[in-house]
C-alpha cells in the first residue's frame, strides 16, 4: 500500500486508487495504479491467457477421433472458443504495459505458469465430456466473480468468456448423458474419467487459504472476489447433485452432505501432487509446452508475412499523405 510513498501527489494518486477500489468501481488502463496491481494482474491475466491456449491441446487431440460428425463441430468450436479467450486475455494484459510476444517466451521457456489441470492425458472420448462438465463447471465458479474483478478490462473480457464456457459444460454435460444411457462399455468409459479427473478438478482452485500467498493482497484490491477454498466449496456442492443425475460417482468417500454447514464436506487433495504439477512434474507438463514451442516457431513465417504486409501498410500510408 505504501509503493507510492514518495511525494504528496503521488500519495494523492494512491488515495485515489484505493477509493475508486472501496466505491467499488473499475480502475482503467489510463488510470494510475500501484505497481504491485500492475504486476499481480498481469501475473493472474497472462497465466490465465496461457491456460486458454494450453488448454486447447487435450481436447484438441480428440478432434480426429470424433466419434460423429456433429460431436466433431462441436468440439472444434470448443476448442476455437478457447483460442478467442486466451486472445481477449493476452489483450487484457497488454493494456497493463504487457508485451505479448514477450509472454508467449515466458510461457514456452517455463517461466510463467499455467493451469495445472491441463497437464493430465485425454485417454477416452468421455474425458472430453468430463472436462467440459468439471473443468469448464470449475472454470465458470472461478471466473463468474471475475467478472466483477477490480480491473476493467479483465472484467469485461470474463463477461463474454463466462457465457461461452457455460454453453461447454453443458455440451460436456449432454455428451456424458448421451453416453450414459448407451453400452455398459461407455458407463465405464464415464466413470473411469469421472475417478481420474476429479481431484486434479479440486486443484484448479489453487492451494488451500492457508498456503495461498497471493489471496489476501488480490481480495484487498478486488481483483480476487472469493478465497480459493470458497470456490472450491461451491464447485463441490454444484457438482454432486449433477454426478446424482448422471448417475456416477464421485471418488471421495468423505463426501457428504452436513446439515449444519449447508455444504458437502469432502476429502484433502492431495497437495503435494498440486505442487508437483505447477513445478513441471505432472504427466504431461514436457509435452504440452513443446507442442506450444513448436506451433510458435512453425508459425514464424506468419509472424513474418503479417509484419511485413503492416510495414508496407504503413509505407503506403506515409506515401499517399506525403502526395
Ligand atoms: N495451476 O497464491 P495463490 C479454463 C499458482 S482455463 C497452476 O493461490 P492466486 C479452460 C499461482 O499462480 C482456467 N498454478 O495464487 C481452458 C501462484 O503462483 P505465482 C484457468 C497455480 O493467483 C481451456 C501460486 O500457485 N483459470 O478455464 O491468488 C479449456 C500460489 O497460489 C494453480 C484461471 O487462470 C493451479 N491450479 O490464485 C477448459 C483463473 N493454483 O504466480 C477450461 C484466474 C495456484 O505466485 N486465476 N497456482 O508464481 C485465478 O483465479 C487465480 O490465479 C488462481 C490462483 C485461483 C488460479
Amino acid at each position: 500500500m505504501t509503493e507510492a510513498a514518495g511525494s504528496g501527489a503521488e500519495q494523492d494518486l494512491e488515495s485515489q486508487f484505493e477509493a475508486t477500489i472501496g466505491r467499488d468501481q473499475r480502475i482503467e488502463p489510463r488510470d494510475w495504479m500501484p505497481e504491485g496491481y500492475r504486476r499481480t494482474l498481469i501475473r493472474q491475466v497472462a497465466q490465465h491467457a496461457h491456460s486458454e491456449i494450453i488448454g486447447m491441446q487435450p481436447e484438441g487431440e480428440w478432434i480426429t477421433r470424433a466419434p460423429s460428425l456433429r460431436r466433431k463441430a462441436i468440439l472444434l468450436a470448443k476448442v476455437q472458443d478457447e483460442a478467442g479467450h486466451g486472445l481477449y486475455l493476452y489483450s487484457a494484459a497488454e493494456t497493463l504495459g504487457a508485451d505479448r510476444a514477450d509472454l508467449t517466451e515466458r510461457l514456452i521457456e517455463g517461466r510463467q505458469k499455467y493451469s495445472s489441470i491441463f497437464n493430465y492425458p485425454t485417454l477416452s472420448f468421455a474425458d472430453v465430456g468430463v472436462i467440459g462438465w468439471f473443468v469448464d463447471g470449475a472454470a465458470i465458479c472461478n471466473q463468474v466473480p471475475l467478472c466483477r474483478s477490480s480491473y476493467g478490462p479483465y472484467a469485461r473480457a470474463m463477461v463474454r468468456i463466462c457465457k461461452e464456457e457455460s454453453f461447454h459444460q453443458r455440451q460436456g454435460y449432454e455428451l456424458l448423458m448421451t453416453m450414459m444411457r448407451g453400452t455398459d462399455e461407455q458407463r465405464e468409459m464415464v466413470q473411469d474419467a469421472v475417478d481420474r479427473w476429479w481431484w486434479p478438478s479440486l486443484m484448479m482452485f489453487g492451494p488451500p487459504d492457508g498456503d495461498s500467498p497471493n489471496s489476501a493482497q488480490s481480495m484487498a484490491w478486488k481483483i480476487k472476489r472469493h478465497s480459493n477454498d470458497e470456490l472450491r466449496q461451491r464447485f463441490v456442492d454444484m457438482t454432486v447433485p449433477q454426478a446424482a443425475r448422471l448417475g456416477v460417482t464421485l471418488p471421495d468417500p468423505e463426501l457428504r452432505w452436513n446439515e449444519e454447514r449447508g455444504h458437502h464436506d469432502f476429502g484433502t487433495p492431495d497437495w503435494s501432487e498440486l505442487k508437483a504439477v505447477i513445478s513441471g512434474d505432472g504427466p504431461c507438463n514436457t509435452e504440452r509446452v513443446a507442442r506450444r514451442r513448436a506451433a510458435h516457431e512453425e508459425g514464424a513465417w506468419v509472424r513474418a508475412a503479417a509484419s511485413a504486409h503492416a510495414a508496407k501498410q504503413a509505407a503506403r500510408a506515409r506515401e499517399e499523405a506525403v502526395a
